[in-house]
């Protein structure tokens, strides 16, 4: 404290140090006196869910203490600062990733027990926060984890949706969504800043000034709401670092000019303003497609704005003028909804900093970079001009000048080859003569780098979706290939397979260097190991059945071997030729006699995932698996031998028990090869030593050249392929097989059949997926799964050889690769002020 006597100091120092103990009795106190003063209720009697509560309070005192000596031991250096855009952070529960990432979880359980709670109840009492719709969602979550734990100087942003994703429940087959009010009992997270609050400005019009000969352009909005921040503190594993995510809610105007409203009507003004607050309330669950909706555009426009002037708050607090802002800052926009950023800190830049347009550009391109993570064109955003022009004026005069001055330049450099510029404009006008601007162009014009997701899909950027754009600045493309927290993925949601890796390994060191996981492979053929090895899968996998039993109701037969697919629903995805494959085994397992039925392999096979509310197509894929299971589980013949279940309302949580207990992973990324950008799922069941099904599409192709071919089950057409595949579709003669499946659909062996019909019809006709190129294959490919797992040796060794090879797909190597290459930021570890 500056300027404090020594005693005052002292004083300060002896306070803090009689707090925050790790004592089973410290602890305690710190549970019973949040259960006390915090909610107010009596320390004799409190329920799970108030244990609970009190127990993240006294964690959350943990976490802030060291949120607070990291941000101001980063303050102090002034390092170049990472933020981290995005419109969504699917970040699950919180409590055991906490006490995990502390090392404080041994400490809890035993001051839980003796208060008369257990652990994993009080753990099941937190809500997901599930503030995103899948992939792209977690890889922000993953992010952060990884960032702390390096000791990045990095920050978080989004949006503090108060309903999360919603809750699937499943009425006869049938999927319906119900709010997900996350926030119903407070969430002891999270830090509320009344103090940090912005105004964000909608609508109005621009004038033009002269202030001395230069032109100065006044923004006056017609509606203005505050953003007023949520500070959630995420802690590294193994360090002292805590960095944070900064979400903001939308809050109605503190104070307002009630004559602006000039109707006499007091209490209505004051209700009107109260509408703000939608403005932040429900996260869009339409994962990958793109809708024009303005609500969307208002929420981008607020969490971006929001970030913007908090970031340029903080940057003037410690610099006089703007020469070093690119040393200071660095934005990564996960995909193209942080987009605004770009005019947003133009505007600021110019109308509020009073700085001209090629300085402000030159900073605006500096400090941004963009994350691609689909090439499935129903996904690009495309803003009309004219909702843009109405919302944010500004804006989109910032974007027409950007546009313009960068085909002007590209008019130098092609002469008058209009057609070749006019594929590169941000604005597209569409042949109903409709303009829109195209956000990934101008994500691509304004960023210092541009990456994509894994190896194949950066390639698809740079040949075809921003080939034009590679031809010109080859220089700025990049690939990143995805990861995931080996904390939250392996370490904490398998303690027994942590337990084998750390005693195998001699120390827990492989959580922060997942590469000493290839030390595993000496291992994978010593018998002695494999049991070990096989008792630890187990004992995760009664877990998952357990937990799917529960979910489902349905009784699964304990060996047999569990096949997992659980991800959103998307036709490209190919869930249905899983369905298929299902189907065809029924039918095989039917048609069988006594003896043959005896060398059937067992399988449960698990689909989960949920639908966007308006995607028809995939709603009935999850009936039809509902169908399916339906009639198969209850066929006497077939008994044992074959289950299907649905799991409704796949989450974080649920993969956290699902994912270490199972076998065989359709990653189905049985997707069509060069339509899913990487998939992160694939690698968490690799690391937990889960077999993968799957073509050679995404981050697929990468494992298979970490782990090995032989230790993967491959098919499928590769992307090369598909474009000519699909041309020829027409003519290409599906396998009898494929074809006596989908009659059994179509002809109502299911029920249901006039639902089904356009699902029979869209694999049948144009068939753009290609599940009738790649059936016969897969078929086949289930059939050597069979054949291996019969051998438990060999299964074993594979699966041993799947977790080995892994640790290159940690976010951490993904996160210091994105520092090496794109933000140049150093890792900021705070120092152990007791050394
Ligand atoms: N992804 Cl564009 C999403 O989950 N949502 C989206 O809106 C977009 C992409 C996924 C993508 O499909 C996966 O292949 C990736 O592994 C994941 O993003 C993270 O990059």
């Amino acid at each position: 404290v500056p300027g404090a006597s020594e005693d005052r100091q002292e004083l300060l120092h002896t306070l803090m140090d009689t707090y925050v103990k790790n004592d089973v009795l410290s602890i305690q106190q710190s549970i019973v006196n949040h259960v006390e003063y915090t909610m107010a209720r009596t320390r004799y009697k409190f329920d799970d869910l108030e244990a609970y509560m009190a127990t993240a309070y006294s964690v959350r005192d943990r976490l802030i203490e060291e949120w607070n000596d990291t941000q101001s031991y980063i303050k102090e250096v002034d390092p170049k600062r990472i933020y981290y855009l995005s419109m969504e952070f699917l970040m699950g529960r919180s409590l055991l990733n906490a006490l995990n990432n502390l090392d404080i979880k041994d400490q809890y359980t035993e001051a839980i027990q003796e208060l008369g709670y257990k652990l994993e109840t009080l753990v099941e009492q937190e809500r997901d926060a599930a503030l995103g719709n899948g992939g792209l969602g977690r890889l922000a979550a993953c992010f952060l984890d990884s960032m702390a734990t390096l000791n990045l100087p990095a920050w978080g942003y989004g949006i503090r949706y108060q309903y999360g994703m919603f809750r699937q429940v499943l009425v006869d087959g049938f999927q319906h969504e119900q709010p997900d009010y996350w926030l119903n009992f407070g969430n002891p997270w999270e830090l509320e800043r009344l103090n940090v609050a912005y105004p964000i400005s909608y609508y109005g019009h621009v004038s033009v000034h002269d202030e001395g000969g230069r032109q100065v352009f006044r923004w006056n909005p017609g509606e203005t709401v505050t953003a007023m921040a949520y500070d959630n503190p995420i802690p590294g594993f193994g360090t002292n670092n805590t960095i944070n995510l900064r979400l903001w809610a939308a809050k109605p105007d503190r104070e307002f000019d009630l004559q602006a409203f000039n109707t006499g009507d007091y209490v209505q003004a004051i209700l009107s303003k109260q509408r703000a607050e939608t403005l932040s309330s429900v996260l869009y669950p339409d994962d990958r497609t793109y809708e024009g909706k303005e609500l969307r555009l208002k929420q981008q426009h607020f969490f971006v704005s929001a970030t913007v002037q908090d970031v340029v708050r903080r940057y003037k607090e410690a610099h006089d003028d703007w020469e070093e802002f690119p040393e200071k800052v660095a934005f990564q926009m996960n995909d193209t909804h942080p987009t605004l950023l770009v005019p947003e800190l133009m505007r600021l830049l110019m109308d509020q900093e009073g700085l001209g347009w090629t300085k402000a550009w030159d900073l605006v391109c500096q400090t941004c970079n963009f994350t691609n993570h689909t090439v499935l064109p129903e996904a690009l955003e495309k803003w009309p001009v004219a909702m843009m022009e109405k919302l944010l004026p500004r804006h989109m005069q910032i974007i027409y000048d950007i546009n313009w001055r960068f085909l002007q330049q590209m008019r130098q450099r092609f002469g008058d080859d209009w057609a070749r510029i006019a594929k590169l404009s941000i604005i597209e006008e569409t042949e109903a003569g409709e303009k829109t601007v195209r956000m990934a162009y101008l994500a691509v014009i304004a960023s210092s780098h541009v990456n994509g997701v894994a190896k194949i899909h950066s390639d698809i950027l740079k040949h075809d979706v921003f080939g034009p754009f590679f031809d010109i600045f080859p220089e700025r493309f990049q690939n990143k290939t995805n990861g995931v927290t080996p904390r939250r993925w392996l370490a904490f949601c398998n303690p027994p397979l942590r337990a084998l890796i750390t005693k195998t390994l001699g120390s827990e060191r492989w959580i922060n260097d997942t590469e000493m996981l290839k030390e595993l492979r000496e291992h994978a053929d010593d018998p002695a190991f494999q049991k070990q090895w096989q008792d630890v899968k187990a004992t995760a996998k009664a877990k998952s059945l357990a937990l799917i039993e529960r979910l489902t109701s349905v009784a699964l037969p304990k060996n047999a071997m569990l096949d997992v697919q659980v991800k959103r629903i998307h036709e490209y995805k190919r869930q249905l030729l899983n369905v298929l494959g299902i189907i065809h085994r029924y039918d095989l397992i039917k048609r069988m006699s006594a003896a043959e039925r005896k060398q059937v392999v067992p399988r449960v096979c698990v689909i989960g995932g949920k639908a966007a509310p308006g995607y028809e197509m995939a709603k009935r894929i999850i009936k039809l698996v509902s169908a399916v299971a339906d009639k198969v589980n209850e066929d006497p013949e077939v008994g044992d031998l074959l289950k299907v279940v649905f799991v409704p309302d796949y989450n974080v949580s649920v993969a956290e028990t699902i994912i270490p207990g199972t076998e065989l992973r359709h990653v189905q990324h049985i997707s069509t090869a060069g339509t899913e950008a990487s998939g992160t799922g694939n690698m968490k069941f690799a690391m937990n030593g889960a077999l993968i099904i799957g073509t050679m599409d995404g981050a697929n192709i990468e494992i298979a050249e970490e782990i090995g071919e032989d230790n993967m089950f491959i098919f499928g057409a590769l992307a090369d392929a598909v474009p000519a595949l699909r041309k020829e579709r027409a003519e290409f003669k599906p396998d009898e097989r494929f074809l006596h499946v989908v009659n059994m659909i179509r002809t109502g062996q299911f029920g249901w059949a006039d639902y089904f019909h356009p699902l029979v019809d869209s694999i049948t006709y144009s068939d753009y997926y290609l599940l009738a190129n790649d059936f016969a294959e897969y078929i086949a490919t289930q059939e050597r799964v069979d054949a291996v797992y019969k051998d438990p040796a060999h299964w074993t060794q594979m699966s041993i050889m799947s977790t080995a090879g892994a640790g290159f797909f940690s976010s951490d190597r993904t996160i210091a690769e994105y520092n090496k290459d794109i933000w140049k930021s150093k890792p900021c570890p705070v120092p152990t002020y007791s050394d």
